[in-house]
């Protein structure tokens, strides 16, 4: 039976379905391994954990970091983590790599659903908004996001369904031998 902890580490634009994926995986992954699962998502880190920090380059890395920081202690102590924050930056991402590869699984699943699709949506308005200008810095409109260039799975939920992607994901901790 497998006790090595790990992360699921989401990166994706805003609306691109990274939080409805996690919390999809967070259930099913409770289901099958009957282990606590720790969900960090962007805007609940961002309310407790980071609420002073803006959306600048500078800031964007603090509160990565930090999600990082928490799922590589959860992940050293046998814990399943699973992050979502956009994470817009390349570098940002390898160094949360880094911190959590040394002590346990780490698999970088991008959620590749395409701007245009997000704005479409626009779920929360905030493309509307960004575009009218009263959000500054709003990733993929004003802000940059670097699309990952190797994740270990990339989804985009214009071909699959939250239930699809969930299983996707399981397929993919099966064959790293995570789970
Ligand atoms: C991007 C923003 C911004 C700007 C507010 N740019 O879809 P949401 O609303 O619920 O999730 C987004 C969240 C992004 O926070 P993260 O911590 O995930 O970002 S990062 O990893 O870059 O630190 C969005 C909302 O906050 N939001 N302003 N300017 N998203």
């Amino acid at each position: 039976r497998n006790r090595q902890g790990f992360t699921v580490f989401f990166t994706g634009l805003s609306g691109s379905g990274k939080s409805t994926i996690a919390n999809a995986l967070r259930v099913k992954l409770m289901e099958m391994i009957n282990r606590p699962v720790t969900l960090l998502d962007g805007d609940i880190v961002r309310k407790n954990l980071s609420s002073e920090l803006g959306f600048s380059k500078e800031h964007r890395n603090i509160n990565v970091l930090r999600i990082g920081f928490v799922a590589s202690e959860i992940t050293k102590n046998g814990g399943v983590a699973i992050c979502a924050p956009i994470a817009p930056y390349t570098q940002t991402r390898a160094e949360v790599r880094e911190m959590i590869e040394p002590v346990g699984g780490f698999l970088e699943v991008h959620v590749s659903t395409p701007l245009e699709e997000c704005e479409r949506r626009d779920r929360k308005g905030l493309y509307a908004k960004a575009r009218q200008g009263l959000i500054k810095e709003f990733t993929g409109i004003s802000d940059p996001y670097e699309a990952p260039q190797n994740p270990e799975l990339e989804i985009d939920t214009l071909d699959y369904s939250p239930d699809q992607a969930t299983q996707q994901i399981v397929l993919k901790l099966e064959a790293m031998g995570l789970i």
